[in-house]
C-alpha cells in the first residue's frame, strides 16, 4: 500500500514500476480513502502503543493506493524492497531508503507474512477485484 504521503508526493508510479520490473505480478489495485474503522482493524495489533493514534490519523489523512502483488516469495521480496520501518535506517536502494526519513511518514506498507497478507487483502478488497491472468514475460522471469 502506498500511504497518504506517498500518494501526495507522487510516488505511486515509482513504487509500481519497481515491483513490476522486479517481476512481481499486479493482480489488484485501487485508490482508497480508508475509513477510520477499517484503519483500526488494519492496525489492531498496534492498539495501545505510543504511536497508534498518530498512525491512525496518518493512514486516514488522505487517499492510499492499495495493491496486491503476486510472485515467488512475494512477501519477503516486497519487504526487502521497502526497507526498514524506520527510513533513517533503511538501506539506500530500498523505497524507504530512497524516499523517506521518518517512521511516521514512511511512504509504503507491505504485509509481513502470508497470513497478514490474506487478512489485509480481505479488509481492503472484494474477491472480484483480484484478477487472474498470466504476464506475457512469465517464462522469462521464472525458470
Ligand atoms: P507498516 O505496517 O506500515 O508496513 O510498517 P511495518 O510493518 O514496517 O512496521 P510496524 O508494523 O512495526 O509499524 C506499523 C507502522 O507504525 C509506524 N510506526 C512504527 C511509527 O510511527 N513509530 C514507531 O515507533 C513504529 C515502530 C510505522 C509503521
Amino acid at each position: 500500500m502506498v500511504k497518504p504521503d506517498g500518494v501526495q508526493r507522487a510516488l505511486v508510479g515509482e513504487v509500481i514500476s519497481r515491483f513490476e520490473k522486479r517481476g512481481l505480478k499486479l493482480i489488484a489495485v485501487k485508490i482508497y480513502r480508508i475509513p477510520t474503522d477499517i484503519a483500526e482493524r488494519f492496525y489492531g495489533e498496534h492498539k495501545g502503543k505510543h504511536f497508534y493514534d498518530s498512525l491512525i490519523r496518518y493512514i486516514t489523512s488522505g487517499p492510499v493506493v492499495c495493491m496486491v502483488w503476486e510472485g515467488e516469495e512475494a512477501v519477503s521480496v516486497v519487504r526487502a524492497m521497502m526497507g526498514k520501518t524506520n527510513p533513517a535506517e533503511a538501506a539506500a536502494g530500498t523505497i524507504r531508503g530512497d524516499f523517506a526519513l521518518h517512521p511516521g511518514r514512511n511512504v509504503i506498507h507491505g504485509s509481513d507474512s502470508e497470513a497478514s497478507a490474506k487478512r489485509e487483502i480481505n479488509l481492503l478488497f472484494n474477491d472480484y477485484e483480484l484478477i487472474d491472468y498470466k504476464r506475457i514475460d512469465a517464462e522469462w522471469l521464472v525458470e
